[in-house]
């Protein structure tokens, strides 16, 4: 109804976080190049597996470089968002600002009739961007064939789109190194600028995929053989980036482009976090849910070649915030879209992080997670609470259940179909097509 789409504006007025001039426009008119790392949490960047002879392997040294390159605004309290819809939820978060479904995914039960207003149509109309997705699994899967018509991809390079045979590949696809290989012959055709998203799977549970350790890199000793194959599912992951950066480098496609890097959700779930704590350098016994809150922190990396202003920033935020931030940096305005998170280098951001369950959020000096209290940075529990305290933690969790109230209003009642404020014309999914050969 057009009170909701009254109720969402209000919200998104009040909840504008202006751009930092230092950085506003500084990426304006370069390529966007997304990389999605499949199920890449935060604590494997700078992180050594010991082998049986008490070897340290750097785990993902690559990405370690970027993280830490004056060229890359590097995030590392940067938090997943999703539910049940994993991947597809982190797309929704990261192509809109706004939050998947309570139930399922949105790609699954929307993407193939609301309204949207996402990245890929933003810069088309704002800056003559061309966009595309990379994927080398089934164009079905998620939904990703239809709802992408919806967003306004130009192009979706599904599987059919790449030589796939059981050596190079798995179930969730073709591995990453033969992925990113075979998307150059395809992104070298496309117009410049260009916003083009490269989906990885690799590193995919069960992660397994490396198990007789072909990489050569280790396999961890613990009970849980899901745990054991990440790290080396990772390390392929890492090998593939930098393979691509080469590439990227190489062509001069690097220097006039912004690349952005971030991990979808957890690869470990928090029923098998107690198997893994002995790795972190915790016990299994003492293993809390706020240690579990903290694991959902995925890395979230800007990296602006040329630049030298890059550090790594420690505002608390999540997914949701990912568009306004990469616009700003474009020199796109975004105070007119109905967008609900906030730009992560502005000085006005909040420091709240939603998770999709109600209830559970980090904010810079309190966290909640299964209904219980911690301080964020020790991690001490607080069971009982003063009255300030108190007050505190019941405005965090008003304002972050109202944020993902909000989004359940906007994707429910499909509102952006009603909403012109911002001047963009509507996506017409009927000019898309993603059949082989181009549009
Ligand atoms: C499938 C891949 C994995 O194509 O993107 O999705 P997930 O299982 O992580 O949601
Ligand atoms: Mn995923």
């Amino acid at each position: 109804t057009p009170e909701d789409l009254n109720t969402v504006e209000n919200y998104v007025q009040k909840h504008y976080a202006e751009p930092d001039p230092k950085y506003y426009g500084i990426a304006k008119g370069r390529n966007v190049i997304y990389i999605h790392l499949e199920s890449f949490q935060q604590f494997l960047i700078d992180y050594k597996l010991k082998d049986e002879n008490g070897v340290d392997h750097e785990v993902t040294p690559f990405l370690n470089s970027l993280f830490h390159s004056k060229e890359t605004f590097a995030f590392d309290n940067f938090f997943h968002q999703v539910k049940a819809g994993k991947t597809s939820d982190a797309e929704t978060l990261m192509e809109n600002s706004f939050f998947g479904l309570t139930q399922g995914s949105l790609f699954v039960q929307n993407g193939g009739k609301n309204t949207f207003q996402a990245a890929p149509s933003i810069l088309d109309q704002k800056g003559g961007y061309t966009s595309a997705v990379f994927h080398g699994n089934a164009g079905t899967f998620w939904n990703r064939n239809e709802t992408y018509k919806h967003l306004g991809y130009d192009y979706f390079f599904d599987q059919s789109y790449f030589n796939v045979n059981k050596d190079n590949s798995f179930q969730y696809g073709l591995h990453d190194k033969y992925f990113f290989n075979q998307s150059i012959e395809y992104l070298e055709h496309i117009q410049q600028p260009f916003y083009a998203k490269f989906i990885t799977v690799s590193n995919h549970y069960p992660y397994t995929q490396f198990k007789d350790d072909d990489e050569g890199f280790p396999i961890a000793k613990t009970d849980d053989d899901t745990i054991n194959g990440y790290f080396a599912t990772a390390n392929y992951l890492d090998q593939a980036v930098k393979e691509f950066f080469d590439y990227l480098k190489a062509t001069g496609v690097y220097q006039n482009s912004m690349i952005v890097l971030y991990g979808d959700h957890y690869g470990i779930s928090n029923s098998r976090n107690p198997d893994l704590a002995p790795l972190l350098g915790k016990q299994k016994e003492t293993w809390s849910s706020y240690d579990n809150a903290m694991l959902q922190r995925v890395p979230y990396m800007i990296v602006l070649p040329g630049q030298d202003k890059g550090y790594v920033n420690h505002t608390f935020g999540g997914e949701v915030d990912n568009l306004p931030t990469m616009l700003h940096l474009l020199g796109i305005d975004s105070s007119k879209f109905l967008q609900l998170g906030q730009d992560m280098l502005s000085p006005k951001h909040n420091n709240l992080v939603a998770f999709r369950n109600n209830g559970n959020y980090v904010a810079k000096d309190y966290t909640v997670y299964n209904d219980r209290i911690y301080r964020t940075d020790t991690g001490e529990e607080i069971t009982n609470p003063t009255p300030e305290t108190k007050a505190l933690v019941d405005s965090y969790k008003e304002k972050t259940e109202e944020q993902l109230n909000i989004s359940d209003k906007l994707t429910r009642g499909d509102l952006l179909r009603f909403y012109d404020k911002d001047g963009l014309k509507p996506v017409n999914p009927d000019n898309y097509a993603y059949n082989h050969g181009y549009k």
